[in-house]
């Protein structure tokens, strides 16, 4: 019997490299799918089609798009993957429709085949995965499959209601603050600093929005801040209240060729940009001045905005930054963006010494690991202050690690602000958070907890966490006595990587009694693995502690007794209080093997996408 075209077509292969010295490449390619394989080959005017490749249907364990925020370097835009044998066939179709029609054909002619039961939804790219970042090309998936549907359908937000749509958001723009990547077909992959359309912002955790291709899609809402006329508040060079003089001062006194800064013009809605220079003026003047130019608009539909007639740019940001790179008709290129808060960019960057001057300490809170803590005011915020004991802390490791620390940012850590050396002790600067530590908070709660209260919890760490994931930062201790509560309830993770800098024996030995044991994974006790992976078994027992309202993990037994029954496979008991959907997620943290677990990436997706009805 011969086999039955199902469907064929043009689209972009990439070459799936399945030896080591493989080329990457992209080519254009005949597909025809029929009933027996998918078959692809080279088509030339004028030339007999020659067959590339074939690939037997019976062997394909997964169809499904791939979401991914990579640029895609050939001219078709709309990946899909087929992973068969131990390979992964990436194919570009030139639009939706089109995509969407063979990864259905394909899944409707492969689904009785034996097949994966989690695939990444993201590239492989750079030696990793872009979903989970996994190291390993073949490493299990990170997002359940389903050979049924078309697109893994997670349950969002109900979707815009049509009517809704324009009365509430307008035309609003929102500008990406850092990138996404999609969890699910439904999502959109945002770019930091690009713009998107706002569609719908009624849910307050998903909002839709509009790529400049028009695609839509969901996005946390996190991830994006509305762009209104004036709110550059997060450009270094923007300085709100500055006039003229003010802006001549500091700039004279940064005194620096390039030195600038954008500020509110005397006309409202006007912007001025304030330049340092000391070059020669047309006159001659040789002496070091501030020049300052007004951003203006055309009178054109687009209202464009430029400095020097010839560049067009739709936003202020875009168009500092190409004069940050071209001087373009200015004095000088815009070379170094000042603030009030006092310094150029490159100074910022170096900014993690406080001064002890901006520094009052005022109540002991407690202590902790490394010391006393206590609470303080560092430029006019309240603060936490830990100041740690010489003999508890290897404070020269430490001053070299506070930079990287202070580069992380996300609402659900607990931000370090700085460190001052100069003290004695060396006292470390945090972010104050009102409610305390999550284990006490819990017990003082007790009985009193909602079930969203707590979910909510689970949700905010594992938030935390992704991002310390995604930065590849390694928390070592996690637990609730590490989680702090704000005035708003939110939980924030604190002491991150700081069990790396604890010169007391008896924490950093996993034989010794202070060692985290009760929250470890199996490979942390018998070999010290630390990796994302063994966070992620912490925050299964973080879950424990939460949905057991701050009760201790194996209260009555000692260490050694856990590691054994650890050992036989044994573990928390299932708390009175925990819905089974979110129990599944527990024990799906304590798996034996750190790539079985799931990335904190996946658990924000399952803990933010669990229904009323899952609870
Ligand atoms: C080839 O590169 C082509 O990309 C092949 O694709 C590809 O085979 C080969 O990958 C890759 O080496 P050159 O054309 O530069 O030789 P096609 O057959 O469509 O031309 P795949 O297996 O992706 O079809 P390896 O990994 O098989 O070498
Ligand atoms: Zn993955």
């Amino acid at each position: 019997m011969f086999p039955r075209v199902i469907l064929k077509g043009t689209m972009i292969k990439k070459s799936q490299q399945k030896k080591r010295t493989s080329p990457c490449n992209y080519k254009e390619r005949f597909f025809v799918l029929d009933t027996q394989d998918l078959k692809y080959s080279e088509r030339r005017p004028g030339k007999k089609p020659m067959l590339k490749g074939c690939i037997e249907l019976s062997r394909i364990k997964c169809v499904e798009t791939v979401c991914t925020d990579i640029p895609i370097p050939c001219s078709y835009k709309y990946p899909f993957q087929v992973f068969h044998d131990n390979h992964y066939l990436y194919i570009f179709a030139p639009d939706n429709d089109c995509r969407q029609r063979w990864v259905r054909a394909l899944k409707e002619e492969t689904k009785n085949n034996y097949l994966v039961k989690k695939y990444h939804p993201n590239l492989w790219n750079d030696g990793k995965w872009r979903c989970c970042q996994q190291t390993e090309k073949l490493a299990t998936g990170c997002h359940m499959y389903n050979p049924e549907g078309c697109a893994s359908k997670k349950p969002l937000p109900q979707l815009p209601d049509p009517e809704m749509e324009l009365h509430d958001s307008g035309r609003q723009v929102v500008i990406a603050l850092q990138d996404y990547t999609p969890l699910g077909d439904d999502d959109l992959p945002l770019q930091k600093d690009l713009e998107y359309l706002l569609i719908n912002s009624s849910h307050s955790e998903w909002w839709a929005v509009q790529d400049e291709r028009g695609n839509t899609g969901f996005v946390p809402s996190t991830y994006v801040a509305e762009k209104s006329g004036s709110n550059f508040e997060r450009f270094k060079w923007y300085n709100k209240h500055i006039n003229r003089a003010e802006a001549e001062d500091l700039l004279m006194k940064e005194g620096k060729e390039g030195a600038f800064m954008v500020r509110d013009s005397r006309q409202a809605g006007v912007y001025t940009v304030s330049v340092f220079t000391k070059a020669p003026g047309s006159n001659g003047e040789k002496n070091p001045r501030v020049k300052h130019y007004q951003i203006r608009q055309t009178e054109t539909e687009q209202k464009e905005f430029y400095l020097a007639e010839k560049y067009l740019f739709s936003t202020i940001p875009e168009l500092i930054h190409y004069h940050q790179h071209n001087a373009a008709g200015l004095i000088t290129r815009l070379k170094h963006p000042v603030s009030v808060g006092g310094c150029s960019e490159e100074a910022a960057e170096d900014q993690w010494e406080v001064n002890p001057e901006e520094l009052v300490i005022g109540q002991e809170l407690g202590s902790g690991q490394f010391g006393l803590v206590l609470d303080g005011r560092w430029r006019d915020k309240k603060v936490a202050v830990k100041m740690v004991r010489e003999e508890c802390m290897s404070d020269e490791d430490f001053k070299e690690e506070a930079k990287v620390m202070m580069r992380l940012h996300h609402c659900k850590l607990v931000q370090l602000y700085g460190v001052c050396t100069q003290c004695s002790p060396m006292c470390l600067v945090f972010e104050f958070m009102e409610n305390g530590c999550l284990s006490d908070y819990l017990r003082e709660r007790k009985g009193r907890l909602s079930q969203d209260t707590m979910l909510g919890m689970c949700l905010d760490v594992s938030e935390g966490m992704a991002y310390l994931e995604s930065s590849n930062f390694i928390h070592r201790d996690l637990a609730a006595r590490n989680c702090l509560v704000s005035s708003s309830n939110e939980v924030k993770v604190s002491d991150f990587g700081m069990t790396r800098f604890v010169l007391d024996d008896q924490y950093t030995s996993s034989q010794c009694s202070k060692f985290p044991v009760k929250w470890s994974a199996p490979e942390v006790i018998k070999y010290s693995k630390f990796s994302s992976k063994s966070d992620v078994w912490s925050f299964g027992v973080l879950m424990w502690e939460v949905y057991n309202e701050g009760r201790f993990p194996y209260e009555n037994r000692s260490n050694s007794e856990v590691v054994e029954s650890l050992n036989a496979g044994l573990r928390l008991l299932k708390p009175r209080l925990v819905p089974d959907s979110v129990h599944v997620l527990m024990e799906w943290c304590w798996k034996e093997k750190p790539e079985d677990r799931p990335s904190f990436a996946l658990l924000v997706h399952e803990l933010a996408t669990l229904t009323d009805t899952d609870l």
